[in-house]
């Protein structure tokens, strides 16, 4: 497809030069198998530059990777090792990360801008090395600094090892689906304006579906995304939510989908009219083109959003799915799917607690060494003269365990690594250092304000973590979308209301819970995770709504070393970004 194309024409280039005309066709020829085999795929080159886009009838430029929006989708076997040369030739300090990627024993290129690496800075370099090692599906990449992912981002597919095979049919096709958001505005001026002003979200001006808003948009409907598929063959849709701010309902009109995995595992099969995908969520779906009517349908998707009175993006996105053979029968504007409604919290937990892992388990469930239970919480902080735009003149801000997370100045993998103090602290705290009743109404406003810290937790090598994130009613509460580096973890419970720590862990999954890389926390309830601190580093924690990590929504686990020589981090790269 085109995508790869492109990225072949990076590689190639330098061969090009080094031939003639004629023989650059045949070296081009015979070297077509060899990109069916995956040595081609193993070093990539990615570009940041700004590119002009036209969307909503406007033109405006947008960062980029190779000039594409959405990037190109790179490509891995199970079990790969992969290098990603990035070159910033923008103008904003930049970073990727591998969203998913476990990256066993090699923070140094994961990515997240302060924790695990200074930034690429504008003209210079970073060549990441990405190890896969057990995951399987869809992952994506996306920048990890400000707010460059809203355009720089891109999937990751993880085809199975050679000669290994799905556990599901082989679908006809495989498509990438990349929900996004679009601001007519430059996104970094929108994200300027937010922190300046202090106050509420900067609403998008359209979702997009593959980088195209669709039909319900302005000046939208002759580029939207359109799916060709032929009567009676099953299609892999290979979905990542990049949105920046919102999670979002799924469907397609007369059809129904089978999700099969899930943030890179596979999941118990399941089908569902609708589906729920957050910020940082990835979903493997089977689509049976099944339909004897044949004509043309929408896929659509639009926010879930259940937080009173806080405004969001209330549009939705789409794109077609046309039947072969249908070009000829006259145009009729194709059938819209019905979503569930944007606050149906019902709906959007029926989905996702309905999700499975298939098994085996990867470590056993039946007990932890350690419990760490934080709170999610949107707060305020004063301000001068009550002068910024949040409730009574604050400024908002966000926190996880009353701690609004503040960045360093060098990041703390090289503190860490090479012991420099004064960079950040040890204390995030294990429990919640005030109980109130977090999911109340009415909350005395003396808890607003939270302690502004660059506070990180220390995990044992080899334990197993439980982590309950417990979702608050300060300011509003709304579901949170929490996202941990380095690791996949095991969902075995979530709940509305306060957790309470005996009787919940009773309702535990502990049989088949799915295996994930980003959890919702319910709106003004909790979620229980759990997972073996089995790889060594540095691991950002962190909500996956721009605007709260922007807040401070967001803390560090450091996972000590191991014992033995294989279960300590790498050692660095020759050439890591300097602050
Ligand atoms: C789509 O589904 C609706 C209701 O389920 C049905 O009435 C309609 O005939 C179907 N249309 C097509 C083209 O399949
Ligand atoms: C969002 O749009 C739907 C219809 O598309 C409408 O019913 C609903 O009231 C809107 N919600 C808000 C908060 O604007
Ligand atoms: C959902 O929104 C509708 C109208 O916008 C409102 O009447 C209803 O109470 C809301 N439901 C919840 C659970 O907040
Ligand atoms: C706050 O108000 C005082 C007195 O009105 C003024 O002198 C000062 O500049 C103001 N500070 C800010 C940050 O607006
Ligand atoms: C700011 O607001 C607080 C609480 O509402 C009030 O006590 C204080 O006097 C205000 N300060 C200014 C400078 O207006
Ligand atoms: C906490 O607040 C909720 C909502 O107001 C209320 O239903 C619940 O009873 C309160 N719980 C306790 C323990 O006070
Ligand atoms: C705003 O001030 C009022 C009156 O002092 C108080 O009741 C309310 O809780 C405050 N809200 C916030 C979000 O600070
Ligand atoms: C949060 O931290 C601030 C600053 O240390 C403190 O004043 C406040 O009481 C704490 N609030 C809670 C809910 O722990
Ligand atoms: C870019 O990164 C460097 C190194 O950390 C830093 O000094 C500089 O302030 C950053 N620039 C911007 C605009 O944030
Ligand atoms: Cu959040």
């Amino acid at each position: 497809m085109r995508q790869s194309f492109d990225e072949r024409e990076v590689i190639f280039s330098p061969f090009k030069m080094a031939l003639s005309k004629k023989n650059v066709i045949l070296v081009f020829l015979s070297l077509a198998n060899f990109i069916h085999t995956e040595a081609w795929r193993r070093h990539h080159e990615f570009f940041v530059k700004e590119a002009t886009y036209t969307r909503l009838c406007a033109t405006k430029n947008i960062l980029t990777i190779n000039e594409q929006f959405p990037g190109p989708t790179l490509y891995a076997h199970e079990g790969d090792t992969i290098y990603v040369k990035v070159h910033n030739n923008g103008r904003y300090n930049i970073t990727v990360h591998w969203h998913g990627v476990n990256q066993p024993r090699n923070p140094w290129s994961d990515g997240p801008e302060y924790i695990t690496q200074c930034p690429i800075q504008p003209g210079d370099t970073f060549n990441y090395k990405i190890i896969f090692s057990t995951e399987i599906g869809t992952l994506w990449w996306h920048a990890h600094s400000d707010w460059t992912r809203a355009t720089v981002h891109g999937a990751i597919v993880v085809l199975p090892k050679h000669g290994a095979s799905y556990p599901f049919p082989k679908p006809h096709e495989e498509v990438p689906i990349i929900f996004g958001e679009w601001w007519k505005e430059d996104v970094m001026e929108v994200l300027q304006e937010f922190v300046a002003s202090g106050g509420g979200p900067r609403d998008s001006d359209a979702y997009t579906i593959n980088g195209q808003p669709g039909d319900f948009y302005p000046c939208s409907s002759q580029d939207t995304f359109k799916l060709n598929v032929e009567y009676g063959k099953t299609y892999l849709l290979r979905m990542v939510n990049a949105a920046m701010n919102e999670i979002l309902f799924f469907a397609i009109a007369n059809h129904s989908l089978t999700v099969v995995g899930a943030d890179g595992s596979y999941t118990k099969p399941l089908t569902k009219e609708y589906v729920v995908i957050a910020p940082g969520q990835t979903l493997d779906c089977l689509l049976e083109a099944n339909q004897r009517e044949m004509g043309s349908y929408y896929m659509a998707a639009r926010a879930y959003s259940t937080a009173v009175g806080i405004p969001f993006d209330n549009s939705t996105t789409t794109a077609v799915l046309q039947y072969d053979g249908d070009s000829l029968s006259p145009p009729t504007s194709p059938l819209l799917p019905s979503l569930p409604f944007y606050n149906d919290t019902t709906a959007a937990f029926e989905f996702i607690g309905s999700l499975k892992s298939p098994g085996p388990l990867l470590f056993p469930l039946n007990k932890y060494d350690t419990q760490i239970i934080s709170t999610v919480s949107v707060n305020t902080l004063p301000c001068p003269n009550n002068s910024s735009a949040g409730p009574n003149g604050t400024r908002l801000a966000a926190s996880m365990n009353n701690i609004s997370f503040v960045f360093p100045f060098i990041d703390i993998l090289e503190a860490y690594y090479y012991q420099i103090n004064g960079v950040f602290g040890t204390l995030f705290p294990r429990v919640p250092p005030f109980y109130f009743n977090f999911t109340g109404t009415d909350l005395p406003s003396i808890l607003l304000t939270p302690e502004r810290a660059t506070e990180v937790r220390v995990i044992q090598y080899d334990s197993i973590i439980e982590v309950v994130f417990q979702g608050t009613n300060l300011v509003a509460g709304l579901d949170h979308p929490m996202h941990l580096h380095g690791y996949s973890f095991y969902v075995l419970g979530w709940g509305f209301g306060n957790f309470d720590k005996k009787k919940d862990p009773l309702n535990y999954n502990l049989v088949d819970p799915p295996f994930r890389n980003t959890v919702i926390v319910p709106i003004n309830g909790w979620a229980a995770i759990r997972f073996k601190a089995n790889n060594p580093g540095v691991w950002f924690l962190h909500c996956h709504l721009e605007r709260h990590l922007t807040w401070g929504m967001e803390t560090v686990f450091i996972v000590k070393d191991g014992k033995e020589v294989q279960e300590r981090i790498l050692p660095p790269p020759r050439h890591m970004p300097r602050c």
